[in-house]
C-alpha cells in the first residue's frame, strides 16, 4: 500500500531562464510544479511508496504531468483525467532582487473540480498518511470539500493527516485562507508552516517566537508542529515537546520556490520510517536546501542513493 498520498493540484510552470524575464524572454523552461506532488516527489526520491490524487485535463499538459510524476516513481492511480477542463498551468518571474512573481492560469481547471469523490478514492487506498494543504482550499468550495472529507473522516480511518498552511496572496485574501484553514486544525497530526504563516493561521503576536507558535498550534488542536523560518532554519519538537531550532542547511540560493514542499516530504517520509523529529527535520531541511541551490521545484532533490543515505542517517538521529 501507499505510505504517503499528497491530494492537490499539479501543473505545468513556464520560466524564463535565470536571469530572463517573462517580458522579454525569447524562451521558456517548461517544468512541472504543485505544492502536493512536489512533496510526493520527495518522499518517492527517498523510497518512500508516494502517490498523488488530482485530477488533469485531458490535453498535453495533463499527459506531461502524469508522466513526470510517474518518472519521478510517484504513483498516479489517484490521478483522474477530465475531458470537460483543462489542466491549470503558471509562469513564473524572478525578479533581479530575488522576488519571485507567479501568474495562474488555473481558473476553472481540471484540479479546481476536485469534490468529495476524490476524497473518497484517495481514502478507499487507506495511505498511512495524507498531506493536504491550503491551495487546494482555496481553488473553490469542491476543493475545500474534498479536503474537508478527507481530513474529517482519514483519523477514523487510521490515516494520520499532515498540513501545510501554503498560504498565497496570488489566490486571493490569505486571511481567508487561513479562515478556512483554522477549523481543520483539530484533524492535523502534523502541521508545517511557515514564520509567515502563523500569524494568520494561529493568530500568534510573535510569528519568530517558536515557543507562542508551538502553544498556539497544540491549543488549536495540531498533534506535532514544525515551524519553517525560511534562511533561519526551522524549528521542531524536542523530547520534550518544546521547540528545538535546526539551522538552515543551504549554501546556495537561486530558487527558494519548492524548499517548503522538498522539506515537508523529507520531514514527513522521515517520521513515517520512525525518525525522531531532529532526525525528521535533519532529512527535510537537507532536500531544502538542494532544492533551493536548483531552479525549479524538485530539480535539486538528491538522487536516490544520497536520499537513501539521507534517510538511513536521519534514522540514526
Ligand atoms: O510550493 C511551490 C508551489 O507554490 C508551486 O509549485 C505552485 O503549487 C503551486 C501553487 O499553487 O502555487
Amino acid at each position: 500500500g501507499l505510505e504517503i498520498v499528497g491530494i492537490g493540484e499539479a501543473m505545468v510552470l513556464f520560466q524564463p531562464p535565470l536571469g530572463r524575464l517573462l517580458v522579454d524572454a525569447p524562451s521558456v523552461e517548461v517544468h512541472v510544479a504543485g505544492a502536493e506532488l512536489n512533496l510526493c516527489t520527495a518522499a518517492a526520491r527517498l523510497g518512500v511508496r508516494a502517490g498523488f490524487c488530482s485530477r488533469v485535463g485531458a490535453d498535453p499538459l495533463g499527459a506531461r504531468v502524469l508522466a513526470v510524476a510517474r518518472a519521478a516513481g510517484v504513483d498516479t492511480s489517484l490521478v483522474t483525467v477530465d475531458p470537460g477542463h483543462p489542466t491549470g498551468l503558471f509562469l513564473k518571474d524572478i525578479q533581479p532582487d530575488g522576488q519571485r512573481r507567479v501568474h495562474y492560469y488555473r481558473r476553472g481547471s481540471a484540479a479546481a473540480h476536485l469534490d468529495a469523490s476524490d476524497a473518497a478514492r484517495l481514502l478507499a487506498v487507506r495511505p498511512r498518511l495524507v498531506a493536504v494543504s491550503g491551495i487546494t482550499l482555496a481553488l473553490g468550495a469542491a476543493p475545500r470539500a474534498a479536503v474537508e472529507a478527507v481530513l474529517r473522516a482519514a483519523r477514523d480511518q487510521g490515516v494520520r493527516v499532515a498540513l501545510d498552511p501554503n498560504l498565497r496572496p496570488a489566490l486571493g485574501d490569505v486571511d481567508q485562507q487561513a479562515a478556512h484553514l483554522r477549523p481543520l486544525l483539530p484533524y492535523v497530526d502534523v502541521l508545517l508552516l511557515g514564520t509567515d504563516e502563523a500569524g494568520p493561521v494561529l493568530g500568534v503576536r510573535d510569528p519568530d517566537d517558536a515557543v507562542e507558535v508551538f502553544a498556539a498550534a497544540t491549543a488549536a488542536g495540531v498533534g506535532e508542529t514544525v515551524l519553517k523560518a525560511g534562511p533561519d532554519g526551522c524549528h521542531h519538537a524536542g523530547p520534550t515537546g518544546d521547540p528545538v531550532h535546526l539551522p538552515s542547511a543551504a549554501t546556495t540560493v537561486v530558487d527558494p520556490v519548492g524548499a517548503g514542499d522538498a522539506f515537508a516530504g523529507g520531514y514527513l517520509a522521515g517520521r513515517l520510517r520512525g525518525a525522531s523529529p531532529a532526525g525528521a527535520a535533519t532529512l527535510g531541511s537537507a532536500l531544502a536546501a538542494g532544492v533551493v541551490a536548483a531552479a525549479g521545484d524538485t530539480a535539486g532533490l538528491p538522487d536516490r542513493a544520497a536520499a537513501a543515505e539521507l534517510l538511513r542517517q536521519a534514522l540514526t538521529d
